[in-house]
């Protein structure tokens, strides 16, 4: 049913999806969703799972590129950006995220790295938000220092970008403990030392977005995953923990969110195991529903919907 829902894009062109309740993306399984507002339209960055069933792993070689003038209707963009564009990583095209800046294009992504043992942060670059991005740098951007959490070898994952109204950009990133660090103004290096964030039982998969005033810090709590938050006026914090945002996204063990503002409306984007009994925590899909705020900036717990 999942996979059966349109053609195959065509090589090197975009095409447009038959839109559909969630899971939004029904032609091939999506996980880890990151979205990017840029002139009246959205762009959703996902990475592929491509773990045939019943293989209960990840297998994910390459990222993929929606977009959307309104939410509902969705054009598949040819993928721009494998993990082969990243030289010196060896495979795991995991989570990533794409922030604009002076004209470019900027995609953090988390790989497997080929020399050093664990995952990397990469960022590739692009005149256009589809692409096709290269690598810009030549070498991580992040890496497995062996002195951290890196006993365990991935906690170099997971990368969400953010400029504050200075201008000043901030990487975060993270498994079991949430870093963060200045960018420099060119958006290819790190600009002083890395800093951890003390968030109660933090897992994975930061997300920062600002909204009327406040920064929130969401990120995945426990496993299975159910995805939390905190609040803070400065991205350098203090961030106060403000609680549950979404509750366990039935049958996938992970969760992983994006938080965007869109023509007057807010989103949570993140994915599920699917719909069809094929899906699961490595057949993951990408799903959208309604976020909306208290009065007091606070943000009220998803409902998550399946139409
Ligand atoms: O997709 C691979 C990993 O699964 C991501 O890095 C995590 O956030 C989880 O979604």
């Amino acid at each position: 049913l999942l996979l059966a829902a349109v053609a195959p894009a065509l090589p090197g062109l975009a095409q447009a999806l038959p839109a559909a309740g969630n899971p939004i993306i029904r032609n091939k399984y999506t996980a880890d969703p990151a979205a990017l507002v840029h002139n009246g339209t959205v762009y959703l960055y996902a990475g592929h799972d491509e773990a045939p069933a019943p293989e209960q792993r990840y297998v994910m070689h390459e990222w993929l590129c929606y977009s959307s003038p309104d939410m509902v209707t969705w054009t598949e963009h040819p993928s721009p950006l494998n993990v082969k564009a990243f030289a010196w990583a060896k495979d795991d095209a995991w989570a990533s995220q794409v922030i604009a800046r002076n004209g470019k294009f900027y995609w953090y992504a988390a790989v497997e790295h080929g020399a050093v043992p664990g995952k990397a942060i990469g960022v590739a670059v692009s005149d256009s938000p589809t692409g096709p991005f290269k690598d810009a740098r030549g070498t991580a951007l992040v890496t497995n220092d062996m002195t951290t959490v890196a006993k365990i070898f991935w906690d170099d994952i997971d990368p969400t970008v953010i400029i504050d109204k200075t201008g000043q950009a901030y990487l975060f990133w993270g498994n079991s403990a949430c870093y963060y660090a200045k960018l420099k103004p060119n958006m290819t290096e790190l600009d002083g030392p890395i800093q951890t964030i003390k968030l109660p039982a933090f897992t994975e998969a930061p997300w920062v977005h600002q909204h009327n005033g406040w920064y929130y810090l969401s990120y995945a709590t426990g496993f299975p995953e159910k995805i939390a938050y905190a609040m803070s006026r400065s991205l350098e914090g203090p961030w106060v923990y403000k609680g549950i945002l979404n509750e366990l996204a039935g049958n996938s063990n992970t969760n992983h969110q994006a938080i965007i503002d869109f023509k007057g409306k807010s989103y949570f984007v993140y994915h599920n195991g699917g719909v069809n009994t094929d899906g699961g925590s490595f057949r993951r899909s990408v799903c959208v529903d309604n976020l909306f705020y208290n009065k007091d900036g606070t943000m009220k717990r998803v409902v998550m919907t399946s139409e």
